[in-house]
């Protein structure tokens, strides 16, 4: 049975006998190993009664049975919905209710408190821990290791990836297999991977960087990947001999400089570096071209939408700017309050329209409407502009947003929680820059006129409320917050005064 997404992702590897995972203990997975126990968990979904077009919620930890989940959701026509292991239980109740995910698959440590959210939801709960142990394992060892591929078609949805929207609430962005497709193929072909290529691969597998743009890439592309828990930079070291590509957030890269060890001989057989999911400062670049005669490749791409934009594999990689648009994606810079098309150079908001743009937010109509137009363009709420060469680049966002190391904070959500706590009126939450993660939140406090808020209880106040990333860094007590003749906050005001608050 067809199903383009399986086929080429996973199922033409099935007798592939080459190496596809390289565990830091030294294990190695072939392709035709990996496909095997994909097969193997896709026969435990189907015998578990799951079928087309049902979501599978999987919020564990990176190993390579949760990453053969994501090809067992495609074989067998599921939706395959990640979810960061960092989320709190009250998180992870809405997504899954949200959802309507009939399977919520969590670390074993966690299973206690998602038991009730599951019974509420109507989902069943299975375990699998960081090292792929737990009763899904369990039961896909009683399973064969080859399955009947459910057909599909690209239009099928394959995936549900939650992006937080700026009320607070969040949105499922609906990926149809076509979407994850064409931007795998677009990026294989523009970065030149082949199977000769060995990824070192540090990112999490529940955002779009590390679960579609790297491993769909590789995957397409034959090649190995060096597959570790997390971007430690002296594994990236160690292992970077053995490599040959490296794709990460900007938060890598000032990492890995940090290290005297990280030296022009480790990058010796590295072709190819790659920064993306948040802006990589130009002096960064500069830096580690300095150090080790390699170009950062940047490139832009948002959940909805896969990769945009990217500079050149050969050709100017411009440092400052994310490149231009890929192969099949139009890129359009119009008026944010006309929607009309601005002239070369000026800054608007950025629009982009192709086969890589997502199916619109899982029941939410007017969310869908409101940011996906009819002619098919998407508002990324990205300030940007484009030269004359057609280089894009992004200068701020529209959207209140905060990226921090990669992952994307919505003051909004934040604010909402301490707005609740005893002394604080309102509340207000910014990105201040940091020298690790890019920019950290921070939050800003007005008290109450009988009570100031004990900024040193609020963690704990909170704990349980929100993933502990989206914790402002340090607050800070005020009378009152900066507005405008029309009553907004302005948060340009609040940022130019704090900018240095994180800064050592
Ligand atoms: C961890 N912590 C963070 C972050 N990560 N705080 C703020 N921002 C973060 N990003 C906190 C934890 O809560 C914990 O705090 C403490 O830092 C240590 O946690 P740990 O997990 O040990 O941190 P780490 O291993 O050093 O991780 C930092 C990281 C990681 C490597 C920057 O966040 C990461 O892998 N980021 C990449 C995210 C990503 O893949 N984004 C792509 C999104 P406490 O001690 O209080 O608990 S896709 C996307 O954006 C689009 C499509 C695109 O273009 O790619
Ligand atoms: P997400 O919602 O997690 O997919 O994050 C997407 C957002 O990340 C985009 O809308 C941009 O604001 C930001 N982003 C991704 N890549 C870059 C980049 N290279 N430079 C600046 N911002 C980026």
């Amino acid at each position: 049975m067809a199903n383009p997404l399986y086929d080429e992702l996973f199922g033409r590897h099935a007798t592939n006998k080459t190496p596809f995972l390289y565990l830091p203990d030294g294990h190695l997975i072939s392709y035709a190993g990996f496909v095997a126990v994909a097969a193997r968990y896709a026969n435990v979904f189907t015998a578990m009664g799951l079928s087309p077009g049902d979501r599978v919620a999987v919020q564990v930890g990176k190993s390579a049975d949760a990453l053969a989940l994501y090809a067992a959701c495609v074989q067998a026509g599921l939706i395959f919905l990640p979810l960061n292991p960092a989320y709190t239980a009250a998180e992870v109740e809405y997504f899954v209710s949200d959802s309507g995910a009939r399977l919520l698959v969590c670390d074993p440590q966690a299973q206690e408190a998602l038991k009730p959210i599951a019974e509420r939801s109507g989902a069943r709960l299975e375990t699998m821990s960081g090292t792929g142990a737990g009763s899904l394992r369990d039961a896909a060892q009683k399973q064969p290791d080859r399955f009947d591929t459910v057909a599909r078609t690209e239009s099928d949805l394959a995936a549900f990836l939650y992006t937080s929207g700026t009320t607070g609430r969040s949105k499922g962005a609906m990926l149809s297999q076509g979407n994850l497709l064409s931007n795998a193929r677009t990026l294989t072909e523009e970065w030149a991977f082949t199977s000769a290529d060995v990824l070192l691969h540090a990112l999490p597998i529940f955002h779009t960087h590390g679960l579609f743009v790297a491993t769909n890439v590789i995957l397409l592309a034959g090649g190995g990947m060096i597959f570790l828990p997390r971007p430690d930079p002296e594994q990236l070291i160690r292992f970077m001999p053995q490599a040959t590509a490296l794709m990460g957030v900007p938060t890598f890269y000032t990492r890995l400089l940090e290290s005297p060890d990280f030296t022009a001989d480790r990058t010796a057989h590295m072709r190819l570096f790659v920064s993306g999911s948040a802006p990589l400062l130009a002096e960064t670049h500069a830096r580690f071209e300095e150090r080790t005669g390699h170009r950062i490749l940047e490139r832009y791409g948002m959940t909805e939408t896969n990769m945009n934009t990217s500079n050149p594999y050969d050709g100017e990689r411009r440092a400052g700017t994310v490149g231009l648009p890929l192969p099949g994606v139009e890129l359009k810079v119009t008026d944010p309050d006309t929607g009309a098309t601005l002239p070369t150079g000026d800054v608007g908001v950025i629009e982009v329209r192709g086969p890589n743009v997502f199916q619109g937010y899982w029941n939410m109509p007017e969310k869908t409407a409101a940011e996906l137009r009819e002619d098919g363009f998407f508002i990324t709420g990205d300030l940007g502009c484009i030269d004359e060469d057609g280089y894009v680049q992004i200068v701020g966002r529209g959207k209140d947003l905060i990226i921090s190391g990669g992952y994307n904070i919505y003051p909004k959500e934040v604010e909402l929680v301490l707005d609740e706590l005893p002394g604080v009126v309102e509340s207000a939450v910014i990105g201040v820059p940091h020298p690790d993660l890019g920019e950290a939140p921070v939050g800003i406090l007005v008290a109450a006129e009988d009570k100031r808020p004990d900024v040193d209880a609020i963690p704990a106040a909170i704990e349980g409320k929100l993933a502990r990333y989206k914790i402002p860094r340090r607050f800070v007590v005020v009378d009152a917050l900066p507005r405008n003749t029309m009553g907004k906050v302005q948060k340009n005001v609040l940022r130019d005064t704090y900018a240095g608050l994180l800064s050592d």
